[in-house]
C-alpha cells in the first residue's frame, strides 16, 4: 500500500452513523490518508502492510481523533463590539428594546459600513485562528451587518477571502434581511425589494454566497417578506436556511422547511406541528446555546420533540457581537449539554455529522469514513464525552486539514 500519511496509536470517534458503537468509536485504531482523503480507517491491528520508510507515520499517543469541528452558524465578520449594550441590558433594558431604539444589530451595521475590507479581514482572520485552536476546520459565515448593497457585498467578499486564505474552510450565507436599515425605517417592503432585486443578483453574479438566510421575527421580517427572499434565493439556485422562532413563534420554520431549507436556527419557540414539517423535509434544527445563554433566555428548544421526530440536531456558536459574543465553538458542546440537556454524543454529532448536513457538505466532511476529507483533530482526552464535560483546558493537540497538519 502506498499512502501519503498514516496515523496510529489513536482512538477514533468516527461519528459514522452507520457504525453501531457510540460515537462510531474505533479504539486502538488507525487512519491512512491519500490525496487529502481518508483511504483506510479501522483497527490498527488490521492495517494493511505499507512502506514504512516512504510513509510519514503520526503517533497519537493514545489520544482521541474526532472529525474536524464544524461551526455551521456564525456572524463572525463584524467590526466593533457591543459591550455598551451588554451593560445596558444588565441595567435592565431588553435585547428587543435596544433593537427597537436603533441600537443592537444597527450599531454593528454602522461599524461595518465604516470599516475597510482589510480591517474586517484581519478581524475575521484572528477569530478563525481562535476557532482553529479548538479544532474547528469548517465555518459558516453570514453577512447581515451591512444592510446596503455595497456593505453586504463587502462582508461576503471578506468571508470568501477568509475561506481562500485561511486553512479553515468557509461557507458563506447572505443575510441581507437581518434587520431593517435606518434608511428604510417603516419601509420594510421596499427594503425587501432591494434585497431581492439589487443585492441578490449582484451576489450571484460574483458568486459570493452559498446560501441565503433571513431573520424572521417580530423585530425583523414577517413571514411573507421572509418567504419572498427565500423563494428568490431558491430560484437562483442557492441553499436556504432561516433564523426562526428565536423570540416568538411566527411559523417561519415550517414555511422554510416546506421550501427545502437546510436548517432552521434557534427555534426555542417552535411547535410540534412545525417539527413534523421539518421531519418531512429533512430540515436540520440548529441549536444556538450561546445566544440562549447570553440573552438569558428561559424558553428551551423542545429537545424531546426533536428527538421524537428524529430531527438532525446541529449545535453552533452563532458567534456575533450582540446575542452570542463567544468566540468558542467547543464551549457550545458544553453549553448544549448543560443548558439544553443534549447528551455529549448528540452535542458532538451536532458539531460534526449534523453540522455538515446543515451546510450541504455531508458527502465530504462531518464523519471519518473512507472517501471523506481527512479533516480531523487529535485530542488529549480519555473518552469523547470529555470534550463536552470540561471547558477551559483546551485538549486539542493537533488539527489536520485535508491530510495536512495545520496546528500542533
Ligand atoms: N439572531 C441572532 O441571534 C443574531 N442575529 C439574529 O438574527 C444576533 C445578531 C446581533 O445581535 O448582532
Ligand atoms: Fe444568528
Amino acid at each position: 500500500m502506498s499512502w501519503d500519511q498514516v496515523w496510529i496509536d489513536i482512538n477514533i470517534a468516527t461519528m459514522d452513523p452507520t457504525s453501531n458503537t457510540p460515537y462510531g468509536a474505533i479504539t486502538q485504531g488507525a487512519i491512512a490518508i491519500q490525496a487529502g482523503k481518508i483511504a483506510w480507517i479501522g483497527k490498527q491491528k488490521d492495517l494493511p502492510e505499507f512502506d514504512h520508510l516512504a510513509t510519514p507515520v503520526y503517533r497519537g499517543k493514545g489520544g482521541w481523533i474526532t472529525p474536524g469541528i464544524i461551526d455551521a452558524h456564525t456572524h463572525l465578520v463584524f467590526a466593533g463590539n457591543r459591550a455598551q449594550e451588554f451593560e445596558q441590558r444588565l441595567n435592565g433594558a431588553s435585547y428587543e428594546e435596544i433593537a427597537l431604539a436603533g441600537g443592537g444589530i444597527l450599531s454593528t451595521v454602522k461599524a461595518c459600513r465604516e470599516a475597510s475590507e482589510a480591517e474586517l479581514f484581519e478581524l475575521g482572520r484572528q477569530r478563525l485562528n481562535t476557532l482553529a485552536k479548538e479544532g474547528v476546520t469548517t465555518v459558516e459565515i453570514k453577512s447581515g451587518y451591512g444592510l446596503d448593497t455595497e456593505t453586504e457585498l463587502k462582508l461576503l467578499r471578506v468571508a470568501r477571502d477568509l475561506g481562500q486564505y485561511h486553512h479553515i474552510d468557509v461557507k458563506t450565507t447572505f443575510l441581507g434581511a437581518h434587520a431593517i436599515p435606518p434608511e428604510y425605517k417603516d419601509k420594510t417592503d421596499d427594503y425587501i425589494e432591494l434585497v431581492i432585486n439589487d443585492m441578490l443578483p449582484k451576489i450571484i453574479e460574483n458568486n459570493l454566497a452559498d446560501a441565503v438566510d433571513v431573520f424572521c421575527e417580530k423585530i425583523a421580517f414577517n413571514l411573507e417578506q421572509t418567504e419572498k427572499v427565500l423563494l428568490a434565493a431558491k430560484k437562483a439556485g442557492l441553499d436556504i436556511k432561516l433564523h426562526a422562532e428565536q423570540l416568538s413563534n411566527l411559523g417561519g420554520s415550517s414555511m422554510a422547511a416546506k421550501h427545502g431549507a437546510l436548517s432552521v436556527d434557534h427555534i426555542e419557540f417552535i411547535d410540534e406541528k412545525s417539527i413534523e414539517v421539518l421531519s418531512q423535509n429533512g430540515t436540520c434544527a440548529t441549536l444556538l446555546p450561546g445566544a440562549f445563554y447570553s440573552l438569558r433566555e428561559t424558553q428551551l428548544p423542545p429537545i424531546q420533540l426533536l428527538r421524537k421526530y428524529n430531527i438532525p440536531m446541529v449545535v453552533a456558536s452563532d458567534y456575533n457581537p450582540g446575542s452570542s459574543p463567544i468566540c468558542s465553538s467547543t464551549l457550545m458542546l458544553n453549553m448544549s449539554c448543560i443548558l439544553f440537556k443534549l447528551t455529549p454524543e448528540e452535542a458532538l454529532k451536532g458539531m460534526t455529522f449534523n453540522a455538515a448536513k446543515a451546510l450541504n457538505m455531508d458527502s465530504e466532511i462531518g464523519s471519518l469514513e473512507i472517501g471523506k476529507k481527512a479533516d480531523f483533530c487529535l485530542w488529549d482526552i480519555d473518552t469523547p464525552a470529555q470534550l463536552a464535560y470540561t471547558y477551559g483546558v483546551n485538549p486539542c493537540l493537533q488539527v489536520v486539514k485535508a491530510g495536512q497538519v495545520i496546528l500542533s
